[in-house]
């Protein structure tokens, strides 16, 4: 049986390794000390690699495989990997859509509940005796009843309005194209940031996102709103949004990412309006294991017969 080479950019699970290694040959880009030199000895056998959407395929790895035919990203952003180089080369490339849907519409209503509820500061309440000392700790917002705008209502776009529901929320969106919904479409992010109590980023990332939500969209938003960002760092103007944050313009802000991970601005950290998670929004072992499985699923089909089974839609037609 043949085994074509792969080259391994980021981590896998024991379980995907199990699989892998019985169909590829596998070279971890970890354990490569001197790229050059390993690219004279097997950058042209190595047919296909696979990434995450962080670490993407840099333009050197590129480079290095001329004979590359596949790239399987583990995660639905792939805004790492250069598609327009790929297709122009005839790179197929693939991602894992709709299995994290669930996990990060959970992870969107968790960040939701911290922020407005102040669960962050009312568990410090209780842990530091404050209770005792000082009595009740202070109301806070309830989640019900909110307008809340999903910037970006794709595939976990819907998942997160379906699972607001048991907020009664109204649920208004922003995107390029007007779906077929019965959500309030604006065609203006800023307006749409007027109408709201919560903002919830999920865009792919990317130039035609980048620091789509600026100091208007945060001022917009007001000193009693709240930002939710589950999609990618570069999504918000983070300087803008640590100056929203400081100066009372802007309420709070629930962050799963950010502009320089693992890096988050001191600010950030600092400021009691703020609630972080560092990149977990689908990081539960389930939909973990569900999204390296399909990961593994497309280098397996591609090696059978040269198809993805869920290409990225840049390279669908090749
Ligand atoms: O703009 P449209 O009509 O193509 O709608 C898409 C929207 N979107 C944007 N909205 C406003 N301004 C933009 N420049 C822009 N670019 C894209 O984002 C669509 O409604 C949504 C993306 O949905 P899906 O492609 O189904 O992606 P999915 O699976 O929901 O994941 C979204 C992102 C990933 O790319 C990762 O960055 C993150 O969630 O995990």
């Amino acid at each position: 049986m043949s085994t074509p080479n792969l080259l391994m950019i980021g981590g896998a699970t024991d379980e995907m390794m199990s699989r892998l290694t019985q169909e590829f040959t596998i070279h971890k880009l970890s354990e490569i000390a001197d790229l050059d030199a390993w690219a004279s000895e097997f950058g042209a056998s190595v047919e296909a690699v696979m990434t995450n959407g962080h670490d993407g395929v840099p333009a050197p790895i590129m480079a290095a495989l001329p004979n590359l035919k596949a790239a399987a990203a583990f995660g639905v952003g792939y805004d790492g990997i250069d598609t327009d180089a790929c297709v122009a080369r005839g790179i197929k490339v693939s991602h894992t859509p709709n299995v994290l849907n669930a996990e990060v519409a959970n992870t969107t209503l968790l960040l939701l509940l911290t922020g407005l509820r102040n669960f962050r500061h009312d568990e410090a309440w209780a842990r530091s005796g404050d209770w005792e000392a000082k009595g009740a700790a202070p109301l806070s917002t309830s989640p019900d009843g909110k307008t809340i705008g999903i910037l970006g209502l794709g595939r976990i776009g819907q998942e997160i309005a379906d699972r607001l529901s048991i907020f009664n929320p109204t649920i208004v969106y922003h995107t390029r194209t007007k779906k077929d919904v019965a959500y309030t479409y604006y065609d203006n992010l800023v307006d749409m940031a007027a109408a709201c109590d919560v903002l919830v980023c999920i865009t792919p990332g990317g130039p035609s996102t980048d620091k789509i939500v600026n100091k208007d969209v945060l001022e917009a938003l007001g000193p009693k709103g709240m930002l939710i960002n589950v999609s990618r760092g570069s999504v918000v103007d983070e300087a803008a949004l640590i100056d929203a944050l400081d100066s009372g313009k802007l309420g709070l802000a629930g962050l799963d990412v950010f502009a320089g991970e693992p890096h988050i601005p001191d600010a950030l950290k600092a400021s009691d309006r703020t609630v972080l998670l560092p990149h977990v929004g689908s990081a539960s072992h389930e939909t973990r294991a569900a999204m390296g499985a399909l990961t593994v699923d497309n280098l397996l089909q591609w090696k059978s017969d040269g198809t993805l089974l869920t290409p990225v839609p840049e390279c669908a037609h090749l």
